[in-house]
């Protein structure tokens, strides 16, 4: 049981003196569920420790990169050696093109790539690009999908602007916000509707091929060959923001999981293995449109760091490895498993489930299939059950609007640990 947070308290005290809301991070602030954020201390494998020596079991894992869990030995000492050289050095490195070819090895409609420093820069990137090709403006989102804080993106976005129910963002000028449609996510009628109206318009259509922004909500394999479809015979360009998905829920990410290919594809979080990176790619003929090759500028001081490459190319060498991802999937279905049967045993309306090593807990008993439904979801309940957890010693996302991330730090011992804890939390919110 958590005892104490009087250190973490204190930071946040004078967190919030210096820095907006106490936190880099707004859904790091724990507004939803009521708390003030417990400051870390360090981690290691599936385990956070925080500044008062609360020892956690991890499901947040940096909201995603660290799928190998903390302070994998061969990332440390990849960083490590990488030190040896320097830091960063604004030209280019051979470690740029090891992590490239990865990536482009990895990816099947990646032929190029271009890294940048976060998952926003990398889908800001790719719609000015989308509307370079196309010399077209208006792209089309998905309410509930979050692509990062770009002001063309923050239109009924997922993630932190969910949780903080807020409909997108003031400063974000409505002549910007008017180039962008946001529809309902797995709803291909009226998404084949507004093409027939104005395909020639539609420079984008980005979608996260498996939503982790308004909790976890897979795309239905019609809606994504809708997608395509429409995307193709209008010209428009299709960008799965993998983000979250790529090299998680399958090495090549989602789109080897659906077998459709994107015409422009954004990852970021397990690329980076901890630090920061982004990254967007597609094909040459596209990618050869991005400056110095071609007209569509994107610039970065720190892209392409030294050391963030070293970590995704040791996490990534490390992740394609025989097995791997069974076992994920393996530990991921022995959570889910375990606390959809403490679910019915507590008798409460509430669902989980997983892609691979995503997991999506919604407490609600609709089958959730886009943002209206999860805003069914019961948020006082997931607010208890966020502070039951974190009190037993379990860390997950403090918003039902987030999902868990399991990695291969995860034992059996720590998935039956965090279910023992949910049996014990769901009793307690019964009706
Ligand atoms: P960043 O700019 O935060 O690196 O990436 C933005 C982004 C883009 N696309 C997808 C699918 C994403 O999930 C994200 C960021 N994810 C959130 C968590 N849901 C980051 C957590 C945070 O905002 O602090």
């Amino acid at each position: 049981m958590t005892t104490n947070f009087q250190s973490s308290q204190k930071l946040f005290q004078k967190a919030i003196q210096l820095i907006p809301g106490g936190v880099n991070s707004p859904v790091r602030a724990c507004k939803s569920v009521g708390m003030t954020p417990a400051f870390i201390h360090h981690a290691d494998g599936c385990t956070l420790v925080d500044m008062d020596g609360n020892r956690y079991i991890d499901y947040v894992g940096s909201w995603g990169p660290m799928i190998l869990g903390h302070r994998h030995p061969v990332v440390i000492e990849a960083i490590t050696r990488v030190l040896e050289r320097g830091t960063s050095f604004g030209a280019p490195t051979d470690l740029e093109i090891e992590l490239a070819q990865l990536v482009v090895d990895a990816v099947p409609s990646i032929e190029m790539v271009r890294m940048v420093n976060s998952g926003t820069e990398a889908t800001m990137s790719a719609i000015r690009l989308a509307r370079g090709i196309t010399g077209r403006d208006i792209i089309i989102k998905f309410d509930g999908c979050y692509h990062g804080h770009a002001d063309a993106l923050l239109v009924s976005a997922g993630s932190g602007i969910a949780t903080l129910a807020i409909s997108g963002s003031p400063g974000v000028p409505d002549v910007i916000a008017a180039q962008t449609l946001s529809l309902t996510y797995n709803d291909s009628q009226s998404f084949t509707q507004i093409m027939d109206r104005m395909g020639s318009q539609i420079a984008a259509v980005i979608v996260e091929p498996v939503a982790g922004n308004m909790g976890m909500v897979p795309a239905t394999e019609n809606f994504l060959k809708t997608l395509r479809t429409e995307t193709s015979r209008h010209g428009s360009i299709l960008i799965f923001d993998e983000v979250m998905t790529g090299f998680r829920v399958a090495y090549g990410g989602a789109q080897t999981l659906y077998n459709i290919m994107p015409d422009l594809t954004t990852l970021g979080k397990i690329i980076g293995g901890g630090l920061p990176v982004g990254a967007y790619g597609g094909s040459r003929d596209f990618m050869e449109h991005i400056a110095p090759q071609g007209p569509v500028y994107q610039a970065g001081t720190l892209s392409g760091n030294p050391l963030a490459m070293a970590a995704g190319i040791a996490t990534l060498k490390q992740i394609h490895t025989p097995g791997f991802y069974e076992s994920l999937d393996t530990a991921s279905a022995l959570l889910v498993d375990g606390l959809n049967t403490a679910i019915q045993e507590a008798g409460i309306p509430a669902r989980a489930n997983h892609v691979g090593s995503m997991a999506g807990l919604f407490f609600t008993d609709k089958i959730v299939r886009n943002f209206d439904d999860a805003k069914t979801a019961d948020l006082k309940r997931f607010s208890n059950f966020y502070n039951g957890m974190l009190n037993r010693g379990i860390y997950i996302a403090p918003s039902q609007f987030e999902v868990l991330f399991i990695s291969s730090a995860h034992s059996t011992s720590h998935i039956e640990e965090t279910v023992h804890a949910a049996q014990a939390v769901f009793k307690g919110l019964r009706i």
